[in-house]
């Protein structure tokens, strides 16, 4: 029989649709730097009967009968968490990143409150203050930027900000920023003028779990994560912070923000901080992080500008506006070859968000399906191909046939059918 043959026996339409989206993992090539595949054993804990509970409240605590197990389960997810970041308190019910976040405000503020965060076209995230989101409109947002000079934060520039403003928390994290965050003068800067800190380590967690990069959550008040990212695990966040602010947090979760945790979702993470905390992971991420340096020297090399002149971490921003081409033409020329990326704001964009001048490239995702810094440099020479003969068919095929060749040579571990 094969796998999901319930789903192609009752619901051919759905099993047809799911069909065609493994094939497009498998054939394509996926360099999104927020996406990755996760292993069959997360896979299958999200397939489970863990989905039909419902379990508002906390392990002991609960508003529902029949909770002694998801108890176990969370608990397990709970403890596994804190040992992979060296975490005080974890609560693992958040459904994703930004509601995640929501919850950290709500824990931490009142709105109108000041909060100092990163810009987004500078590679903050759109809960980071952006004026279109909750966060913007519910909370009083000043923003620090990158140095147009070197691409990176200029801790400066954020102390001066922090010193004019006196915000009550800053917010360091980012979802397109290739540089390690200076947590500790992050904190410094939050101490001198009071302020809580907190961390968004969405892009990152995976680097920090597997040691290839710092981790703040020992140093910060509050840090929230998703787990899909680098971190390998099914859609959803996780928030940890100091046992001083654990009951606040987990209250801002539920009641506050959320009703019954996805118990299905809890089974996934924790089999992802399951395979986070064996030694094959620090493998893993060094990995990233290789691939990534070689595919950021490779793109250099042929002429391409990589904002911050290259990469500490899983990604890139590569600006395109030297080369006479915008993010979303490059994004939908790659996206015809079979290579999804997306495009990005570069620091400053002289163009609009929806029409930006960059492309966001990451390194996560190839690099679990097992390909190294050799594949990351054939993917560089494919990706300057394509962008330099943008309008041309015939060229544009053969790439389409290279990548799928390259990507069956590592198939994608997520497969199931
Ligand atoms: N959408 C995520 C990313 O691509 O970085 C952030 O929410």
């Amino acid at each position: 029989m094969p796998s999901y043959s319930y789903l192609q026996q009752f619901d051919p339409q759905l099993f047809s649709l799911l069909q065609k989206e493994e094939e497009r993992q498998n054939n394509e090539l996926e360099l999104i730097a927020s996406e990755n595949y996760v292993s069959r054993a997360v896979l299958e804990a999200m397939a489970t009967v863990f989905t039909n509970k419902y379990s508002e409240g906390y392990s002991g605590h609960r508003y529902y009968g029949g909770n002694q197990v998801i108890d176990e389960l969370e608990n397990l997810a709970i403890e596994r968490a804190k040992k992979l970041f060296s975490a005080e308190h974890v609560n693992v019910q958040a459904l994703s990143g930004s509601p995640a976040n929501a919850a950290v405000y709500m824990a931490f503020l009142e709105p109108g409150d000041k909060v100092l965060g990163l810009r987004l076209d500078h590679g903050g995230h759109l809960s980071h203050g952006h004026n279109v989101n909750f966060s913007g409109r519910l909370y009083n947002f000043v923003q620090y930027g990158l140095n147009p000079e070197t691409g990176r934060i200029d801790m400066d520039e954020v102390r001066k900000i922090a010193l004019q403003e006196k915000p009550k928390m800053i917010v360091a994290g980012f979802s397109a920023y290739s540089r390690e965050i200076e947590w500790e003068k992050f904190k410094e800067i939050a101490d001198e003028v009071g302020a809580f800190t907190f961390a968004d380590i969405a892009h990152i967690a995976g680097l920090i779990a597997g040691g290839v990069a710092k981790n703040p959550v020992p140093i910060f008040d509050v840090v929230s994560t998703t787990t899909h990212k680098t971190l390998r695990g099914p859609r959803g966040a996780i928030i940890m912070c100091k046992e001083k602010f654990a009951k606040q947090i987990d209250r801002a979760i539920f009641p506050g923000m959320q009703g019954g945790p996805h118990d299905h979702i809890t089974a996934a993470k924790a089999v992802a901080f399951g395979e986070a905390l064996k030694p094959e992971f620090k493998v893993y991420a060094q990995q990233i992080i290789n691939n990534s340096r070689a595919l950021a020297n490779k793109l250099s090399s042929l002429g391409y500008q990589v904002v911050s002149g290259g990469t500490d971490n899983h990604l890139m921003v590569v600006n395109l506006h030297p080369r006479g081409l915008s993010g979303k033409e490059a994004e939908q020329t790659l996206e015809n070859i079979g290579i999804s990326v997306s495009r990005s704001t570069i620091p400053n964009d002289p163009n609009p968000p929806l029409n930006p001048s960059g492309i966001r490239i990451g390194t996560p995702a190839a690099t679990t399906r097992g390909m190294k810094e050799n594949e990351m440099e054939q993917v560089a020479i494919i990706i300057d191909s394509a962008l330099n003969n943008k309008n041309n068919s015939e060229t544009l095929n053969t790439l389409k046939q290279e990548v799928r060749k390259l990507c069956q040579k590592f198939p994608s571990p997520s497969a199931t059918l």
